[in-house]
């Protein structure tokens, strides 16, 4: 627990204005996205600067305290709440929210932890660049929790994860050192590349507060289309025709029927384009940075010789970008169409792409076994080969009875998953949720590298406690 001495040293240190103590202010901070946990803390830090970050650390290590980072709280596995009793500081990063540098020649921009990713975005823009990220919760979550959680997202066929986006890290270590990694350099063989352990780390090794990203030339084209398919492999098939077609698809995503229903019925402002229902249905994107270039007539093409081929019943390009808007907004509002829907069960998972009808069509027997009533709302990164393989309550079911079954559907699916070498968490990380999935389908030896590493630099725990390892 932490003293009274120390709490009144940590306000010291970040100031009046740089604290919550009051319970009301501070239960933002106890509760997750998802609402899966509800943790307790006498304390949320809001520090301003990087120094008052190391200051923090270096105070919470010599006490023993554990130190939870907080970011835009879009977590999906709980990975920023605080224990339940108490005994842990919350650091929020929200006010670190600068961008510190752009240097359009160097096609890099160096950005505080705390700025919201849409502002990155903007921010790439104003110098007629793209940072690339793009997430459903882009208007709120926080670059530093995006870095700390490797996020995924739909650009990611053609950008890359996060961790690929970037240059370098400022890291605060456990103790108060702090890492500066943002010298902008595309070429630095010199051993160990540090900032990688920290993407992906989830806050448990230190704490990023600032970053050094890469930014590409602005795209002014774009095709965009949804595709009507007749199943799973189908639409694999399509994938490898439109990435040759149009040699620069940024976005590949597969829905099912129920997917698109659940959508329009909940969604305002979306339809279903076509005029008869199909199984499955695509979001293709291709964009290019070069004005005037037709992709539209070579997406057009493409799709006209795929239906040839049996592997499409219909398909529509965008005419306009309302329409395009349209098409995003149908796969970017399946999450909240599915929560509006009632509870549901997720796995984020993702297996080599050729392999992956054929795991859908086993994972799709095991959630008939298992909850043949509910519904099968299977979607998302094809491109990637990553599904959410998500499963909704029964229609007029109950949500607290349907979720009882969660750990014997997730048991299964993540069981085939290992049995097809996947990942049981393709881009959603591990947080608190699936820590000990985590040490169910890693092997001895991953486990033993990942400790030894959190060992070396967190020998007192306070990081992030609980979440990853
Ligand atoms: C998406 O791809 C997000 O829309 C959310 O990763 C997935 O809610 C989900 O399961
Ligand atoms: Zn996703």
């Amino acid at each position: 627990m932490p003293t009274p001495d120390l709490l009144s040293h940590l306000r010291s240190i970040v100031g009046p204005s740089g604290y919550l103590d009051q319970a009301a202010d501070i239960e933002p901070y106890l509760v997750d996205h998802r609402k899966l946990y509800h943790g307790a803390t006498a304390l949320v830090l809001r520090p301003d600067s990087t120094d008052q970050v190391s200051r923090i650390l270096a105070a919470c290590n010599e006490a023993g305290v554990g130190v939870v980072p907080f970011g835009g709280n879009t977590s999906y596995c709980g990975g920023t709440v605080p224990n339940e009793d108490g005994s842990e500081i919350v650091l929020s990063l929200a006010r670190l929210k600068r961008v510190r540098t752009i240097d359009a020649v160097n096609n890099t921009m160096i950005v505080e932890a705390g700025c919201v990713l849409a502002e990155v975005q903007k921010a790439a823009e104003g110098v007629d660049r793209l940072f690339p990220l793009s997430l459903g919760s882009e208007g709120s979550c926080q670059i530093g929790g995006n870095l700390s959680t490797n996020a995924g997202g739909t650009a990611v066929l053609h950008y890359g994860m996060t961790r690929d986006l970037v240059l370098g890290l400022e890291v605060v270590l456990a103790d108060g050192r702090v890492l500066d990694g943002l010298k902008g350099l595309r070429k630095d063989n010199t051993g160990y590349d540090l900032k990688h352990l920290f993407m992906g780390a989830e806050g448990t090794l230190g704490v990023i507060t600032a970053a050094s990203l890469k930014l590409f030339p602005r795209p002014v084209s774009a095709a965009t289309a949804l595709i009507a398919v007749p199943t799973p492999q189908a639409a694999v098939e399509l994938l490898g025709r439109l990435r040759t077609a149009t040699g620069s698809l940024t976005t590949f995503e597969l829905m099912p029927r129920i997917g698109l229903e659940l959508t329009v019925k909940h969604i305002s402002g979306v339809s279903d384009p076509f005029d008869a229902p199909s199984p499955w249905y695509v979001l293709a994107e291709a964009t290019s940075p070069r004005a005037g270039d037709p992709l539209e007539s070579i997406m057009e093409a493409a799709l006209g010789d795929a239906m040839e081929a049996g592997l499409l019943a219909d398909a529509v390009v965008a005419q306009s970008e309302a329409q395009r808007q349209m098409f995003w907004r149908i796969r970017e509002q399946i999450p909240e169409a599915q929560r509006q829907e009632g509870a549901s069960i997720k796995h984020d998972v993702s297996v080599m792409i050729s392999r992956l009808p054929a795991f859908m069509e086993e994972g799709a027997a095991i959630v008939k076994r298992l909850a043949p009533t509910a519904r099968l709302v299977a979607y998302g990164h094809l491109g990637d080969g990553n599904l959410h393989f998500n499963v909704t309550v029964p229609v007029g079911g109950d949500g607290k009875q349907f979720l009882a079954s969660a750990p014997a559907i997730n048991e299964a699916i993540h069981d085939l998953i290992a049995e097809y070498r996947g990942s049981i968490s393709a881009e959603h990380g591990i947080g608190r949720l699936k820590r000990e999935e985590l040490e169910h389908y890693k092997s001895s030896a991953e486990l033993e590298v990942m400790r030894a590493v959190k060992q070396a630099l967190d020998p007192n725990g306070i990081m992030n406690p609980g979440k990853v390892v």
